[in-house]
């Protein structure tokens, strides 16, 4: 039996080694192969050969194990647990080469369904930064070795909070009305546009927390762990598990502030 922190290892290695393949190709290169839910919603080319050198090292290293990808989709598991993987998050700055994206690689033991899957261990690794993030459950979370943990005692009107938007124009225009409001009640808004960077600087304190509404499972798997191994209370609807229809992350203290400001307001959203 592989212990969690035996498959944190397994998830920082292969996804230091997709960082480093993918952050070539970008000096090579970087070509848009196609678009998705939008003209907006873009993958490249690298997205996909990222996802398949991630897909075909981890058959080869865990062939019983099932694998979920944001590219090449699901395939079944054997042993219980299922790799779920973003090869680039935070495509669209990826392909304008802003230097805020990353390889997001977790394990997750049951169906690969955020509402019930238990997060094992995961890996978030920015090589432009030459910054890895890595937890494994019950093993705290780490930042190129050492410990990290989210900023506690941060009052909402002082606390700097990251979100992000759609790719459809319409919700965009519907989740800035949330913005326009909340701007003058925190002390500022980032959006770096890679949920896994957000939620791993929840997890460092560089942002003291986090909300986003339309994340896909591979976009938070890695990274909502490595928040709650460093000590962030993550949760969505009705303070249920997070999912498409929303993500709050921030230390126990101000979630109890900034959940109930934001989840309101997508609480009937389809
Ligand atoms: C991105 C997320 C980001 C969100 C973007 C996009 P992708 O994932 O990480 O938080 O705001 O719209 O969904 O598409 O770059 O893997």
């Amino acid at each position: 039996m592989t212990s969690n922190a035996e498959l944190r290892e397994i998830a920082t290695t292969v996804a230091r080694r997709a960082a480093a393949f993918a952050l070539q190709r970008r000096r090579d290169g970087v070509e848009i192969a196609a678009s998705k839910s939008s003209l907006s919603d873009i993958v490249t080319r690298a997205d996909r050969e990222t996802e398949q050198l991630i897909r075909d090292t981890l058959a080869a290293t865990r062939p019983r194990d099932g694998f979920l990808g944001e590219e090449s989709g699901g395939g079944s598991s054997q042993s219980g647990l299922t790799w779920v993987v973003d090869p680039i998050d935070g495509t669209v700055n990826y392909f304008y080469g802003i230097p805020a994206w990353a390889v997001s690689i977790a394990v997750v033991e049951g169906d690969p369904e955020p509402s019930t899957w238990r997060a094992l261990a995961g890996a978030v690794v920015n090589p432009i930064a030459g910054e890895t993030f890595a937890a494994h459950a019950g093993g705290g979370a780490q930042l190129n070795g050492a410990r990290i943990h989210v900023n506690e005692g941060v009052d909402l009107s002082l606390a700097l909070v990251g979100t992000g938007f759609g790719y459809d124009a319409e919700v965009r225009r519907k989740q800035a009305t949330l913005v326009q409001e909340l701007i003058g009640e925190v002390r500022d808004i980032r959006r770096i546009g890679a949920a896994s960077l957000d939620l791993c600087s929840v997890a460092a304190g560089r942002l003291d927390g986090y909300f986003e509404r339309g994340l896909n499972p591979w976009d938070h798997a890695a990274g909502a762990l490595i928040a709650q191994e460093a000590g962030a209370r993550v949760a969505g609807i009705g303070e249920g598990p997070a999912d498409r229809r929303l993500l709050v992350a921030a230390a126990p203290d101000l979630f109890e502030r900034l959940h109930p400001r934001v989840e309101p307001f997508y609480a009937d959203w389809e």
